[in-house]
Order: structure tokens, then C-alpha cells, then sequence
């Protein structure tokens, strides 16, 4: 039997198993084996393994976003309309068969945009190029998934499932677990509250299933089976997501309405060129990226520059994206802006920068 086929057959184990206490654990260890298999089926490690060609573009600029929707809902429409970049559109599905980089100029940062050919259900299992394709979601910062608003149904829905079928969690923190495998000494089980879908026992039999032995598992909040499979496996990717609706230049007033109350959602038309700019605006906020200008001595501000950085990132941060070796020579920072209490504000390495920030480094002396 194919790896496909015992997917198969464990999915329909688990839809007709009833959820319940008295199945939870029984359903927790199927899930277990669904993972496992999903797994071998996505990264296969032997030479004997299929070889998925992929179309990986250099990454480039300060983030990088990834275009994914079902085909014709206007991907490559809106990559030509942001980014000034030409991907071809037309009326029919699997226009865009490869990916294609466009590049967004925003707050003085420079955002990959991926267009990506349109992916249909069942992809992540290889139909079409729709594995190739959420591989490259992966490498995402933020996926920005693409639906037509004229479009009925659950379209989101089936999207996700696709992206969480190779590991990909959206609009998610991971999990507050500590695990770590250890070379012996047992499982030791730990947990800071009542667990009510986890046991110790189970944790046991799903370690054991993945045949780890030995393991310092500490649990820090009320997690699911499945959040606890996704911290054992380790390669989960937590990628935020925005939902954006096109084509609204064909629906009405209301259903506009309606649509743009989801969270995480924005609503936009290509062809009527409604709403773009504050889509762009809302793909920067979600990126979570600041700017911190840095000066010189005596001098002001270098505002045309800036400094393009995760958000939470510390004074450390801002000397490894200027120099290498300028955290070696640090002394001290002078800090101004909401970040510190007064301005300037004498900070260490450890000082979280905050949008807009301006930051001098003094060096040491000699
Ligand atoms: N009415 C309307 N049509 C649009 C809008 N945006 C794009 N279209 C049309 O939708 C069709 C598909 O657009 P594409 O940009 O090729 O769609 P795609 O998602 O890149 O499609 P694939 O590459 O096949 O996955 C084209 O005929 C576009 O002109 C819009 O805002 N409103
Ligand atoms: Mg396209």
C-alpha cells in the first residue's frame, strides 16, 4: 500500500470515529500516524524519493510575500497593479505556470511579492504544481491569500487545509511547549495547568510512536494533540495570513460589506483599482516590520535610509544589520523615540527598538 492510500484510510478512520473523552486518545494516536505519514510523503529523504522541481526565486528585499489562491482570482492582475512588474492575466484558469517576483515599495522597505500559479484542492498531495507552490509559501513571511468575492463557498477553508497539510500555520503562535530530546533518562511530563486533551499516558504513547525514548516534555498551556504532534515534528511554519477579496467591483454594496467584517480580510477590486493602497498598507502592518533610523555623532539623522526590521528586534539586532563586527565594539546606545522613557535614553544590547526609533552607537574607546 502507497503512503497516499494509508492517508487515505486513516482520514477515513478518524471522520468515523466519534469525538468524544472516551475516543480522544484513540483519535490522538491516529492523528500521530497522519502526521508521520504526511511527512514522508512532503520531504522524502531517500535518492528513491520523487523530486519535486521547484521554481525558487532568490530571496530579496526585507520580507517576502506569497500570492496563493485558486486560479483566475486575479494574482497575477494584482502583482502587475503593485508592483509595476508584468505577469500575464487572462480569462482562463492556469494562466501564471511558474513564479513570477514583483517588488513593492513601502515605508522606505522593499517587499517581494510572489505571483504563483493558482493551486486547486488536493495540492499539497501533488495535484498539479500545487506542491511546488506551497513550498514556496512556505518560505513566506506573509501569505497573502487571494479569493474571488463573486466566488460562493468556503473557498478560504480549502485553501487553509492545503497549507496546513505541509505544515504551514496561519494566524497562529506556536505552541507553548518545551520539548527537547533527550539522549536518556525517560520521558520526563511536566505541565504548569490542568490539561484537558492531553494526558501524560498519551503524550507517552505518541512519543513512543515516533520512537523517542527519551525527552523533557514541559507544557505551558492547554494545547491539543495536534499542537502537541506539530512541536514534536518541529518544522511547522507559523506564517501570518491576509485574506483579500477581488473582484468587488461585481458583487453588491452589502455582500462588500459582509465580506469585509471577516477578520483578517481585506476587500479589494484590480479592475476599478478600489481599495489597493490600503491593501499594501495592511500587507506592512501584517509583516510586523518597523523602521529605526541610526545617526552619527553630531550629525542628524540619516531619514532617507533607515533600517528595515522585524518588529521586537533589540539593540543586538540594529548593530548585525549594520556590521558584523560592530557588536564587538559596542558600548552603549543613545536612544530616541517611544521606545525609551526620555531622549535620548542611554540603552545596552538588549533594549527592544520600537518604529520610528532613531539610534547612535558609541563605541568603545581604543
Ligand atoms: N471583474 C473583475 N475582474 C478581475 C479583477 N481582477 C482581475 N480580474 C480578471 O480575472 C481574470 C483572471 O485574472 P488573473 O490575474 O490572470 O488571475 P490569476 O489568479 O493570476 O490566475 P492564474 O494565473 O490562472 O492562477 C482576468 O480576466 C482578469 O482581468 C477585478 O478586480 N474585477
Ligand atoms: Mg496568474
Amino acid at each position: 500500500m502507497g503512503i497516499l492510500e494509508k492517508i487515505a484510510e486513516i482520514e477515513k478512520e478518524v471522520a468515523r470515529t466519534q469525538k468524544n473523552k472516551a475516543t480522544e486518545y484513540h483519535l490522538g494516536l491516529l492523528k500521530a500516524k497522519l502526521a508521520k505519514y504526511r511527512v514522508m510523503l512532503l520531504e522524502p529523504t531517500g535518492k528513491a524519493g520523487p523530486k519535486v522541481q521547484g521554481f525558487e526565486v532568490v530571496r530579496s528585499g526585507d520580507a517576502r510575500v506569497a500570492l496563493i489562491g485558486f486560479p483566475s482570482v486575479g494574482k497575477s492582475t494584482f502583482l502587475s497593479k503593485a508592483t509595476g512588474t508584468k505577469s500575464e492575466a487572462a480569462n482562463y484558469e492556469f494562466t501564471t505556470l511558474t513564479c513570477i517576483p514583483g517588488k513593492i515599495n513601502y515605508n522606505g522597505a522593499d517587499i517581494q511579492l510572489l505571483d504563483l500559479p493558482g493551486i486547486i484542492e488536493g495540492a499539497s498531495s501533488g495535484k498539479g504544481r500545487g506542491r511546488q507552490v506551497i513550498s514556496v509559501a512556505k518560505t513566506a513571511d506573509l501569505i497573502l491569500m487571494m479569493l474571488d468575492a463573486t466566488k460562493a463557498g468556503n473557498q478560504r477553508h480549502l485553501l487553509e487545509k492545503e497549507l496546513e497539510a505541509v505544515g504551514i500555520r496561519i494566524n497562529c503562535e506556536k505552541p507553548n511547549i518545551y520539548f527537547k530530546v533527550k539522549k536518556g533518562g525517560g520521558i520526563s511530563f511536566n505541565s504548569t495547568l490542568k490539561l484537558t486533551h492531553l494526558s501524560e499516558k498519551l503524550v507517552q504513547q505518541l512519543l513512543k510512536d515516533y520512537k523517542i525514548h527519551n525527552a523533557e516534555v514541559l507544557i505551558r498551556e492547554d494545547c491539543t494533540v495536534d499542537d502537541f504532534i506539530d512541536v514534536v515534528l518541529g518544522n511547522r511554519k507559523y506564517i501570518r495570513c491576509l485574506y483579500c477579496y477581488n473582484k468587488i467591483d461585481q458583487i453588491s454594496i452589502e455582500e462588500v460589506d459582509k465580506i469585509a467584517r471577516q477578520p483578517n480580510t481585506v476587500v479589494i477590486s484590480c479592475e476599478n483599482d478600489l481599495n489597493i493602497d490600503y491593501l499594501i498598507s495592511q500587507i506592512w502592518k501584517y509583516l510586523n516590520l518597523i523602521r529605526v533610523y541610526t545617526k552619527k555623532k553630531g550629525e542628524f539623522p540619516d531619514f532617507e535610509g533607515g533600517l528595515i526590521l522585524k518588529n521586537g528586534t533589540t539593540v543586538a539586532g540594529v548593530c548585525e544589520s549594520i556590521h558584523k563586527t560592530l557588536k564587538d565594539e559596542f558600548q552603549f546606545a543613545l536612544v530616541w523615540g517611544t521606545s525609551t522613557k526620555h531622549s535620548p535614553q542611554r540603552a545596552g544590547l538588549s533594549h527592544k527598538v520600537e518604529d520610528e526609533d532613531v539610534i547612535q552607537i558609541v563605541k568603545k574607546k581604543g
